[in-house]
């Protein structure tokens, strides 16, 4: 019944997965206060690498992109340093790993990076308060200016740079669930008037820059991206985003990357504006190897890779319940169920 998640998949001349199951980006917020992965965190993750591919929690491409408590970063040398103890445990275990790379816009925190501008597409606040931190309420973000937007783009480009040093094995860009790069791509975070907003091609000039600009640094082979068509988190919905996704999913799909992943907490969810789920959205405008994920078990994922809904299969939550989720789906060995309770530990 899972026989289709346990064949080798090629991304490309680069990278040959040894099985379909990806273990999705999951915050775990338990970097050290300099934002420095631990050694319990190596062992976190060289536990699951029998994984395809291992796509690291999201991971702060510079200080203002903080928006929750000790989540890792990738630009400063220790940072660096405490990654390469990461990659080394996963590569010795012959697992694989890609470092997702993180900016949350606004709703990033100043209370993170004592204070200072929180940058966004537009000066457009998100609801609510920074979780399990409620006394934080976010704030309305500055607009980024030009400078702003290209100073981000050469610092996503650092920051793929210092992924590779650190020994990853190529980056998945941020580019879902309602932080920066999604807030150009929406129309309720984006109300910009200059070359970045109103239309699709304009709303999607930001993502394609930051992609060009890894692809020039680490490659395309080594470079995928994550993205949210459908607003659910962080967000409001408007139906004219779909244009937008509709010009910027067959421009990803000329860069050749090495894929294309669904953010999503549950794949059945339909948007009457997209016609469908995540996922057969996505199929239907993008022709590269594509990821699915949301609320899938090992059954039901592999269903539908055969199929053909989608090529590659990410699994979340009962990853952190499962460190060897992999080695008890194929043994046909009994899962832990996952509880939230789950988050205060790293088993
Ligand atoms: C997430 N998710 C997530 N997504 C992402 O792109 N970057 C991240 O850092 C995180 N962090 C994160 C933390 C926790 C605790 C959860 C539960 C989820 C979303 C995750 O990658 C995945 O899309 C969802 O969990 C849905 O997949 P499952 O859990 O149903 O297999
Ligand atoms: C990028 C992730 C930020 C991480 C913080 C922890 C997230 C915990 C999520 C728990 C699952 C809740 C699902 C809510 C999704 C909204 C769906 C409408």
């Amino acid at each position: 019944m899972t026989a289709s998640l346990f064949t080798p998949y090629k991304l490309n001349d680069t990278l040959t997965l040894s099985n379909k199951i990806l273990m999705a980006p999951l915050t775990r917020c338990m970097a050290d206060d300099d934002l420095v992965p631990t050694q319990a965190i190596a062992d976190y993750y060289a536990r699951r690498a029998e994984a395809g591919l291992i796509i690291s929690e999201a991971t702060i491409i510079r200080p203002d992109a903080q928006g929750y408590p000790n989540t890792p970063g990738l630009f400063t040398p220790a940072q660096i340093d405490g990654w390469r103890v990461v990659t080394d445990a996963v590569h010795k275990n012959d697992g694989k790993i890609f470092a997702q790379l993180w900016h949350t816009g606004r709703v990033a925190h100043p209370h993170f990076f004592d204070g200072g501008d929180v940058l966004s597409a537009s000066a457009q606040a998100v609801e609510g308060t920074v979780p399990r931190m409620r006394e934080l309420v976010y704030q309305t973000p500055k607009a980024a200016t030009l400078d702003d937007i290209k100073q981000l783009v050469v610092d996503y480009a650092q920051a793929a740079a210092n992924a590779i040093d650190a020994g990853f094995d190529g980056v998945e860009i941020h580019g879902a669930n309602g932080y920066l790069i999604d807030q150009f791509l929406h129309h309720d975070s984006n109300r910009r008037e200059d070359e970045y907003g109103q239309t699709p091609e304009n709303m999607s000039r930001f993502a394609l820059e930051v992609v060009d600009a890894i692809v020039a640094r680490i490659g395309a082979d080594r470079t995928a991206i994550r993205v949210s068509p459908g607003a659910y988190f962080n967000m409001a919905t408007d139906p004219r985003d779909r244009d937008v996704f509709d010009y910027l999913l067959p421009e990803l799909a000329k860069r050749n990357l090495a894929f294309l992943h669904g953010g999503i907490f549950d794949d059945s969810m339909q948007f009457d504006y997209l016609g469908g789920s995540i996922s057969t959205y996505l199929r239907s405008v993008y022709t590269g190897t594509l990821v699915g994920v949301g609320s899938y078990t090992a059954e039901t994922g592999s269903a539908a890779i055969t199929d053909n809904k989608f090529d590659l299969l990410a699994i979340g939550r009962p990853f952190i319940a499962n460190p060897d989720y992999v080695a008890k789906v194929r043994d046909g060995g009994e899962l832990v169920a996952y509880a939230d309770t789950m988050l205060t530990e790293l088993i």
